[in-house]
């Protein structure tokens, strides 16, 4: 694993509230390189399944648990919690059907996507969550990624199931709360993280905290909670940033600042940034 990555610090405290009593299942992604067979560093259960699969893993694993103590051959107390783990690539691609159908048949589980927005592993290709303009190994033009950002959060709220969340391992405090509140749930509990990536996104490791509170205070990773059919913002930076402060940092934005600004690129991404928190306020009001 790299220093200073997000994905891994965001499962870290998200493990530190879940505890031993897990099963995971996770799809091929940074992830999967914690674990050399036969070892894991989970104290819990790991399974690793291909991109496409991990919340069929799930339901797997689900489905023997509840078999298991339909025949008492476990008791209550050891039953486990089923944790889907992937990366952006599985769960804004390649995952995204087998999630639908999880959250469909009301899976009991919980999934954690780290968002790193590229398939960080095989060495940054854009995925369906990388950026507008952001340089990734398969868009390396003077401009970028031309696309936006998939809303996967709406994608996933359109299918109504028990909980989806973003958070990000900057802001624990807002993360516990969450965990807390879908630990008190049963069905699909989604959750989505921005994962500050060093290598992938080109920046000093030490820098992840500072990215990742720059991404919530610029309003570009909006912290949000839906739960009871609602959606509400857990965090409303009213006084943004502007959305350079972050951008800036990252050398898959540089070409934005360098050799000259590209005026209306920034504007491009600060206007989109506005929009949503201006409809969001707009409807607080
Ligand atoms: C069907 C399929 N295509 C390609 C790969 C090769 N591969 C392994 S990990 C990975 C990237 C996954 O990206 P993401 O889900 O975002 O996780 P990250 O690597 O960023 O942690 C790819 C393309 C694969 N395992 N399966
Ligand atoms: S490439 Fe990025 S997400 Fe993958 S281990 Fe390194 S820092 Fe973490
Ligand atoms: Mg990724």
């Amino acid at each position: 694993m790299c220093a200073g990555c997000g994905g891994l610090e965001v499962l870290h405290e998200i493990y530190d509230i879940l505890g031993a009593k897990t099963v995971f299942t996770n799809a091929a992604g940074c992830m999967t390189l914690l674990s050399v067979y036969p070892f894991t560093p989970f104290r819990g259960s790991w399974l690793y399944t291909s991109m496409a699969s991990a919340p069929a893993g799930a339901q797997g694993i689900r489905d023997a648990l509840d078999i298991l103590l339909e025949k008492k051959r476990i008791q209550p107390q050891d039953d486990l919690q089923v944790v889907t783990l992937t990366g952006d690539g599985s769960a804004y691609g390649m995952g995204l059907s087998a999630t639908s159908g999880a959250m469909d048949r009301n899976l009991d589980f919980i999934y954690l996507c780290y968002d790193n927005e590229g398939y960080g592993n095989t060495g940054q290709q854009y995925s369906s969550a990388t950026p507008h303009a952001a340089i990734t190994s398969t868009s390396k033009t003077s401009h970028g990624y031309p696309g936006y950002k998939k809303d996967l959060f709406s994608i996933w709220v359109a299918h109504r199931p028990a909980y989806v969340a973003t958070v990000i391992g900057a802001e624990p405090l807002d993360l516990a709360q969450k965990i807390e509140t879908l630990q008190g749930l049963r069905g699909p509990r989604m959750l989505i993280s921005l994962a500050p990536c060093p290598t992938g996104w080109d920046y000093d490791p030490k820098l992840t905290v500072e990215i990742g509170l720059l991404a919530v205070q610029t309003g570009i990773w909006p912290l949000k909670e839906y739960k009871d059919g609602r959606t509400i913002h857990t965090r409303i930076p009213r006084h943004r940033k502007p959305v350079e402060e972050y951008l800036k940092l990252q050398g898959r934005f540089q070409h934005l600042f360098e050799p000259e600004r590209a005026e209306k690129e920034i504007a491009v991404i600060q206007a989109r940034v506005d929009t949503y928190w201006d409809n969001v306020i707009e409807a607080h009001e």
